[in-house]
């Protein structure tokens, strides 16, 4: 191990800054090889000026050029790779003076995607959370909100286009073919909220008045053969501007608002002000080139960068570890919109049974492995590997608890304080919950401890029946992860399920180690519903007996609950090596028959647990028993239910023009459940059928299901439908991805190579790029991070292949490689081999000389201590 530690940063060392700035004017020649920016920067002093303290800016692969101060040349200063520090401040910094800055940075060369980057051609900028540093010297924080007056030039053939935040107020053409644009945006913002687009794009526009009459000019600029892609995403923008008004009062404050799609991206999306930039996977969309899926994500995340606006944006973060302020915010406000969406109480139950599923499948890990962190980190080495699904996820359900415990109406008055108290500042996860607190008049001291704690709490229920006096007792503990933590203050809701139907929904607040609820007049045994909706993220340790189990399943009137039992009872039989019984098996057909409930609810009902939960229950997790245990208790409700799911897959069949809707997609979802299903139980009779719904289908949704259950099963047909998929999109590189990521997530056909083998020759395609964030992740992630039984093999090739994937992509896109050095994160939990297999991937990662700062703190604290 090396003995050079890097450097951490933490939440108790917020010092507020020396030094702030008033108004920004920067003027950015663009040119792919030599991008020359000149900066003049209002110099104040700031909260925590003392005098004499020099300015410190921060500057990364950035060439200096020159230093002026209040317009003459000025020489005391310092360069690192890091900073300009600069001192003999006029007047010693106690009035304000304006420095000049001259800089040069290279964006084709910029690999990393932050900072100003070219993608296809076109200037691009990504600056959250510290990229603006690769653009110029600058007091790169949060807590700095400046205004922004931008001049962006550009030679005007190759780069028609030029676009920053806020109002345009001038265009003008140069000599030499050059041209230029000035930005103006009206609204004080953080650097990390700068964004600049250029390049050769159109854009589709409408027209919209905001609740108060004003009138708004959005935008969606694409490449041009992608504008007929944008209406799903405008139409997503459009319902996202009205909900925000009418469910929060929060309107609209620019006069444009501009959203622009990029191939290259390293996430999903990022919310500039007024100029939001989206990878184009969460813009385009029609029904031949996109799923259902594509659609609801386009609708959420178009959603969630609009909504940051205010939470984020108007109201900004402190520092960086107090991010989830506004991404679980967000995140939460995002999932409430797109309930919203789906147009029925049902449907708002199937997004949060889904949206539950993503949090247990993938943040309950990372809350118990070497990652684990509160919501609101202590500590960071490198600030991009905390955009979590712990802060977003977990932080959303923590904002969802809020409005458990306070109520709709209630969490509504918190929110409006915390914007009439903290409209234009940078502020903290502590304010966000003294408004909450106050605007209600309720103490929530304890609550802190979801912002402080890590770990996903587990709470027992122990419940007793008094038949004689017809009371019945509950008793609630909650264990936590470490002896020092403090009790949560945990709002569980639940409700009485008996013969009678006559007992109400409570909410329940635990908030000592362990508190009693006694039930009086109670005529039945009863089943206990509990964490009804789950209304609090923690771990249930209740012995349900199977028998209620069932009753649940098939009668509790919370849709969650009832989806849950259904979950429980696979999860325990699949774990101990057990197929379904005559008594589950007759509960699923009772569901799938059932003329009441949801398609989209159907489908999740039997769809199983995901591996990554399972392993979650396991003590020491054997990956191919847990795949092969799933795998034949699927057969088996595959098989069991043949004649239901043949019967689904033609009820479900639609004769309409394709509609993403929510009731059209939970349709071809189940339908398309049906199919797989059918593909398992009687591979021959509907191989052919999957090929002919594969060439006929008039969308994505049902051509790639089909083409991806004959794939899954393994079917000698699929390989020419692949063949035919790729000389069908070739040109389309966001369906192509599609392709890649369905070879590569194959899991174990019997009888065919294994995928890794595949997934080389994938790697080796004309058409994969190692550059392009979303190629990589669509066969390389998608293998080591998606399918977990190809990936765990007991000869250990998949860990060496991650090994060797981590470092080759390091050297480009260290974001991309920390994602991907993530995967062997529990690799204590398994069993042997495994594990010691994949220590010694881990050893060889570690090290790598010129590790970047953010694998290394990945691969080093997933080692940390490593004998234990
Ligand atoms: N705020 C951005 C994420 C930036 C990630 C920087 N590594 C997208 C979002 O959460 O909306
Ligand atoms: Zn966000």
């Amino acid at each position: 191990m090396k003995t050079d530690l890097p450097q951490s940063f933490h939440r108790l060392e917020y010092r507020p800054p020396n030094y702030t700035f008033g108004q920004v004017e920067l003027d950015i020649a663009l040119d792919p090889a030599r991008t020359i920016v000149k900066s003049r920067l209002e110099v104040l002093p700031g909260q925590g000026y003392e005098a004499g303290a020099p300015l410190v800016l921060q500057g990364h692969e950035l060439e200096f050029v020159s230093l002026r101060i209040n317009g003459e040349a000025h020489r005391q200063f310092e360069l690192t790779p890091e900073t300009l520090t600069i001192h003999a401040l006029p007047n010693d910094g106690k009035q304000s003076f304006i420095v000049e800055i001259i800089c040069i940075c290279v964006p084709e060369k910029n690999t990393s995607l932050m900072g100003l980057y070219v993608s296809n051609g076109n200037f691009f900028t990504q600056c959250e959370a510290e990229g603006f540093r690769k653009i110029t010297y600058f007091l790169d924080r949060p807590d700095v909100m400046a205004r922004y007056r931008v001049t962006l030039r550009a030679r005007e053939t190759e780069y028609p286009v030029l676009l920053s935040n806020g109002n345009l107020v001038g265009t003008e053409k140069l000599p030499n073919g050059w041209h230029s644009a000035i930005w103006e945006d009206p609204f004080p913002k953080p650097s990390y909220l700068f964004a600049l687009v250029a390049g050769k794009l159109e854009c589709v526009e409408e027209i919209i008045y905001t609740s108060s009459g004003a009138k708004k000019l959005l935008q969606i600029w694409v490449e041009p053969h992608d504008l007929q892609k944008t209406r799903h995403a405008m139409d997503s923008l459009i319902a996202s501007i009205h909900w925000d008004e009418k469910r929060f009062g929060l309107e609209l404050d620019l006069e444009r608002f501009m959203i622009v799609a990029v191939g290259d991206f390293n996430m999903g999306a990022m919310e500039n002000k007024g100029l939001n930039i989206f990878n184009t996977k969460y813009v385009l969309a029609q029904p031949e080139t996109a799923t259902d899926a594509d659609f609801a994500n386009i609708e959420s995340v178009v959603a969630h960068e609009y909504f940051h606006n205010w939470t984020g944006n108007r109201v900004t973060c402190r520092d960086w570890f107090q991010l989830s302020l506004k991404e679980g915010l967000t995140v939460f406000r995002d999932q409430e919109f797109s309930a919203d969406q789906m147009g029925s109480e049902s449907g708002r139950a199937v997004k949060r049974i889904e949206d539950v599923r993503l949090l247990r499948q993938l943040q309950f890990p990372e809350d118990a492995g070497p990652m684990s962190h509160p919501i609101r980190p202590d500590e960071y080495q490198e600030i991009n590997n905390f955009y979590t699904v712990t802060v977003y996820e977990k932080g959303a359900e923590v904002v969802r608890m809020y409005q458990t415990l306070l109520g709709v109406e209630g969490f509504r008055k918190g929110m409006d304080l915390y914007f009439k108290r903290h409209d234009g500042q940078a502020v903290t996860c502590d304010d966000f919950l003294s408004a909450m607190a106050d605007a209600n008049g309720r103490d929530l001291s304890q609550f802190k401890h979801w912002y402080s704690q890590a770990g996903t709490p587990r709470v027992s229920v122990k419940e007793s029946y008094d038949a004689a006096k017809k009371e019945y007792q509950i008793t609630l503990a909650q264990s936590l992860a470490k002896p020092e933590s403090k009790p949560f203050h945990i709002p569980l809701k639940m409700r009485l399920l008996t013969p009678a139907d006559d007992q109400a929904e409570f909410l329940l607040e635990l908030t000592q180690d362990q508190q009693s609820w006694t039930f009086n007049n109670i005529q039945h045994r009863p089943v206990l519903s509990i964490n009804r909706n789950f209304s609090a993220p923690i771990h249930l340790s209740f012995e349900q007996s199977e028998a209620d189990l069932l009753i649940m399943l098939s009668s509790d009137d919370d849709a969650f609950n009832r989806w849950e039992a259904g979950q429980k009872l696979a999860m325990q039989m699949i774990l101990e090596g057990r197929v379904p019984d005559t008594a589950l098996i007759e509960a699923y057909r009772n569901l799938l028959t059932n003329p009441e409930l949801d398609p989209a609810f159907k489908e999740l009902a039997l769809t199983l647990p995901a591996e990554a939960y399972l392993y979650e229950q396991c003590v020491s997790v054997d990956p191919q028993k847990i795949y092969s245990a799933r795998r034949a208790f699927r057969h088996a409700i595959a098989s069991e239910l043949r004649i239901e799911w043949a019967a689904l897959y033609q009820q479900m069949q639609s004769a309409e023009p394709f509609s993403p809707d929510a009731a059209s997609a939970g349709k071809r979802g189940l339908k398309n459940l049906a199919l797989s299903m059918l593909l398992d139980a009687d591979p021959l009779i509907w191989a052919p059928m999957a090929v002919n719904q594969y060439q006929n289908a008039d969308n994505m949704t049902d051509r790639y299901a089909a083409l991806a259950g004959l794939v899954i099963h393994g079917s000698k047909l699929a390989s020419a439908c692949l063949e035919d998929f790729y000389q069908r999109f070739a040109d389309d590189a966001l369906v192509i991805d599609k392709w890649f990521a369905l070879q590569s997530s194959r899991p174990p056909v019997p009888g065919a190579e294994p995928t890794l083998q595949e997934v080389k020759r994938l790697r080796e395609h004309d058409a994969f790029r190692l550059n392009n964030p979303n190629r990589v992740r669509s066969v390389i992630h998608a293998f080591c991070m998606n399918n977990p039984a190809s990936f765990h093999q007991a000869d250990g090739s998949g860990y060496e292949f991650w090994a060797e994937s981590v470092l080759t992509l390091d050297s480009i896109n260290p974001q991309v490689a920390s994602r991907l050095a993530r995967g062997l994160d529990r690799w204590r939990h398994f069993a042997q081999p495994y594990r010691d297999l994949m220590l010694v991937a881990l050893k060889q990662v570690v090290a790598c000389q010129t590790l970047s700062a953010d694998v290394k703190e990945v691969v080093s604290k997933a080692l940390a201590n490593e004998s234990q």
